[in-house]
């Protein structure tokens, strides 16, 4: 008996270890970040960038110079070498090479730039045309990109004077400016759009960023004559030249869904693809599209988006349902080293990340930086993509699935949710419902799962799918298990016939509330006064007569706090006060010893019920912690150190932090 007991134990002791040896998967995996070392003499905050022909990569600073760099991909472990091209430009956030010379938009012109004789300088710069400005700070000017005709594409974003203005005729506009330098006005209601392209099917896109008239990060086609929903814009359609007749007081700014809001502004463009305010990103910036399979070909044919804020590449996947395109964004690489403006392929097929931070900063903590990412041959278990069915939705799968997880209706989650359409800043998340699974079907291949959903489609809105307790038939799980599908139409076809799968209880009931992205408050715990969780103790308590210990934690821009060690008697009481002094929204959390990765992890993965939880998961891991503070607040936690001596970690959970945002909390006998 002894010895069978003692062989059961050492067979679970091997099974324990050889769970531990199977380390989960992790972008790094797939996708390889190479760093390129910069010279010490530059300050290359990259504003705008473009590949030569030759394989050269060129880069606009945002301190108005030109660096070429020569052997950016480092062959043979080789190192890269750079040379000043120009100076003198002003702000320069985009760059375009063609027949020999460069053009870029710096503030207030349209500029030519030409080596004439050879020498690796620039010796003549000349005026495409001015471009419309009155000085304002935030008066950016993107591209040029040439269209097909040889015209360039140039985006203006709108100043700032509190609210995003439209001090100066076409400000928040895509306008088109022929060779000699005319003017003309293309589609209006834009306002921070950093990065556009033209796909392969000669359509053109820009990412735009959250702000007012912005619920989130988006991209949307642009087309002649449309509206992107920002109102000052609209400042200049009576002017003859404008292709858009629209006014500022026909939008309904009442804070209604933007669903239903777009469908009562003539010309609104809804866009192809919303990027939720930090469930996927905070800033869209830089997009290609991957028409070679650089990245693979699972992911062949989609777009890879860069986002500043956080540091990282998503991925988009678009179909065109009714004519119009609509699709879904992806988590693919974070970890990025500064703010993600631009984004390019490199003649090797590696993404090339041109990056700056100052003033808009971001996760990545290097102030400036150049990365290529490149893939490392193997295929991640990804949603490659999810597609709009009559009945619901059909994802596919980059390798084929282990059937009887991807048949199981409690390894997904669907829920859907818009936001309000008004000149605020943002919005909160609202009308959030789940829908329940139907029936699903997986096919023959395994490489497709049909979700067929209970109830109706809800036009516009945005459709979270969480396939996450599917396995691949290797049982390897999916590496991001989300993905947000803008639904601005239901995909017509066949409906899956009821006798191809057996029902399913409807398991989802509607979640029913409006929860504020920044200062939510959830049931359990209101947002100010007493909190009743043991984890979150905010008023001393009645049998302390003073803490033993008082520790202050502060903020500092760039994702710190303003300590990073403190240290504590175990058992003792202790009183922290957080102060959040940063301008962004931040918590504090103190994790079990060698924890922060994985609680970090599950508060990004708390998805929608993030803001509620203020990105505080369940987890025996987390031991004590505020809630989310606004910029300029502050809060005070009571707690019993532990008993236990150790170095314990505090982390800020708010998604796209906790990798940086860390402390030491040393507990001492
Ligand atoms: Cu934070």
């Amino acid at each position: 008996m002894k010895k069978i007991f003692c062989s059961l134990a050492i067979a679970s002791l091997l099974a324990v270890n050889a769970s531990f040896a199977q380390k989960p998967l992790t972008e790094n995996d797939f996708y390889q970040l190479r760093t390129l070392p910069l010279p010490e003499d530059a300050i290359l905050e990259v504003g705008g960038m473009t590949i030569l022909p030759d394989g050269r990569m060129a880069v606009a600073t945002r301190r108005g110079e030109i660096w070429m760099i020569e052997n950016p991909y480092q062959k043979d472990g080789t190192q890269p070498y750079y040379k000043r091209f120009a100076q003198g430009l002003h702000e320069p956030l985009g760059l375009t090479y063609r027949n020999g010379s460069f053009y870029t938009s710096n503030r207030g012109e349209l500029t030519k730039i030409t080596d004439e004789d050879g020498d690796g300088r620039a010796d003549v710069y000349e005026a495409v045309t001015s471009l419309p400005i009155v000085g304002n700070y935030h008066e950016y000017s993107y591209g040029p990109m040439f269209d097909a005709d040889g015209n360039m594409l140039v985006t203006l974003n709108v100043g700032w004077v509190g609210y995003g203005a439209s001090l100066t005729k076409w400000r928040g506009w895509l306008v088109k400016i022929s060779p000699e330098g005319k003017i003309e006005p293309i589609s209006a209601g834009l306002r921070s759009p950093s990065s556009y392209l033209i796909n392969s099917s000669g359509d053109l896109f820009y990412s735009e960023n959250q702000g007012d008239w912005v619920a989130s990060g988006k991209v949307s086609q642009l087309k002649k004559g449309s509206f992107n929903g920002h109102g000052e814009s609209l400042k200049w359609t009576s002017d003859p030249a404008s292709p858009l007749k629209l006014t500022k007081d026909q939008l309904p700014d009442t804070g209604e869904p933007v669903a239903t809001a777009g469908e009562k502004i003539p010309h609104y463009q809804y866009p192809a693809c919303w990027f939720p305010h930090v469930l996927m990103g905070i800033s869209t910036a830089g997009m290609v599209e991957d028409v070679n399979g650089y990245l693979g070909p699972h992911f062949k044919g989609q777009y890879f988006v860069g986002d500043q804020g956080h540091s990282k590449v998503m991925r988009m996947q678009l179909e065109k349902v009714n004519g119009e395109y609509q699709g879904a964004c992806f988590p693919f690489r974070e970890g990025w080293a500064s703010g993600l403006l631009r984004l390019e392929w490199g003649l090797d097929g590696s993404l090339v990340g041109g990056m700056t931070s100052r003033g808009w900063s971001s996760t990545g903590k290097a102030p400036y930086a150049i990365q290529r990412l490149v893939w490392s041959g193997k295929t991640p278990f990804e949603m490659q993509e999810i597609h709009s069915k009559p009945d619901g939705f059909e994802i596919v799968f980059t390798k084929p699935v282990d059937k009887e997880t991807a048949a199981n209706p409690a390894n997904y989650k669907v829920a859907s949710f818009t936001y309000k359409y008004h000149h605020q800043y943002g919005s909160p998340i609202i009308n959030t419902e789940e829908s329940g699974i139907k029936g699903i079907v997986v096919s023959a291949d395994g490489r497709k799962a049909r979700l067929v959903l209970d109830g109706g489609f809800r036009k516009h809105y945005i459709y979270e799918i969480k396939p996450e307790g599917v396995k691949s038939a290797d049982q390897e799980s999916v590496l991001h298990p989300v993905g947000y599908y803008t639904l601005n139409a239901v995909a017509p076809g066949d409906q899956v016939a009821a006798s191809q799968f057996t029902p399913f209880k409807a398991t989802a009931a509607p979640m029913n509330h409006e929860h504020g992205a920044m200062q939510a408050s959830t049931g359990k715990t209101a947002s100010t006064g007493k909190a009743t969780s043991k984890k979150r103790v905010t008023e001393m308590p009645a049998d302390w007569a003073a803490p033993d210990q008082v520790l202050t934690i502060g903020t500092k821009p760039g994702l710190k706090f303003d300590v990073t060690e403190l240290q504590v008697k175990a058992g003792s009481k202790v009183k922290l006060v957080f102060n959040n002094n940063d301008d962004m929204t931040h918590n504090c959390v103190i994790v079990a010893p060698g924890s922060v990765d994985e609680v970090g992890q599950k508060a990004i993965g708390l998805g929608l019920k993030g803001p509620d939880m203020q990105y505080v998961p369940n987890s025996p891991k987390v031991l004590f912690h505020t809630n989310l503070l606004q910029p300029e607040s502050s809060e005070s936690l009571y707690f019993t150190a532990p008993t236990q001596p150790g170095t314990y970690t505090y982390v800020c959970t708010y998604p796209g932090h906790h990798t940086l945002m860390q402390g030491k909390l040393v507990v001492v006998k």
